[in-house]
């Protein structure tokens, strides 16, 4: 089950939850009205990977995946894609995840430019509108593996915030928060 709340403006020790006082858990509801986001269960139980690949296949037609595992950097290299996933960004196309392993905090923007904090674990599809500012963090378990799935070439091209005048992304989802 994905718990989702405000989250408050502290910026340091991302893996602590951060929750925006006095505090409220938000609904999936609440969470599409505000974000857009759909959040989804798949069992992984009693399920191969490749049999929980046909089902998500058959239901979205992804036709591209992979997995991502993701824990605290130690090398250099790692420290750099925690920072770059921390960076608030968007992207060409939806961002399509569903947890296998761990857990981890997910972060959008609402509509009124909040942070919303989603904490994700096993069993959770998170799918995320093309051009949605967001961002990633692990939680204090410091470990979480992922599926990612595309419903076209993957497109990994993520645009900073502070780099953005204009980006077609972004023009589509505000014209999709307006359907919402
Ligand atoms: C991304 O674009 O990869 C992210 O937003 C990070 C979370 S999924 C590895
Ligand atoms: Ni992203």
């Amino acid at each position: 089950m994905v718990l989702c709340w405000i989250r408050d403006e502290i910026p340091e020790k991302n893996s602590d939850p951060h929750m925006k006082y006095p505090g409220q858990y938000l609904t999936p509801e609440e969470l599409y009205i505000t974000t857009g986001v759909r959040l989804s269960q798949v069992p992984l139980e009693h399920l191969t990977n490749e049999d929980r690949l046909a089902e998500l296949r058959k239901f979205k037609g992804y036709v591209y995946n992979d997995y991502v595992t993701i824990v605290r950097g130690k090398t250099e290299e790692e420290k750099i894609k925690m920072k770059a996933y921390m960076t608030e960004h968007i992207h060409h196309d939806p961002e399509v995840r569903l947890i296998v392993d761990g857990s981890g905090y997910f972060e959008v923007r609402d509509i009124d430019d909040n942070w919303v904090r989603m904490h994700v674990f096993p069993g959770d599809l998170i799918d995320l509108p093309t051009g949605i500012f967001h961002r990633f963090s692990l939680d204090n378990d410091e470990y979480v593996r992922m599926h990612r799935l595309f419903t076209d070439v993957p497109d990994w091209t993520a645009v900073n915030r502070t780099d953005i005048i204009t980006h077609p992304s972004r023009d589509r989802y505000l014209d999709y928060m307006n359907q919402v």
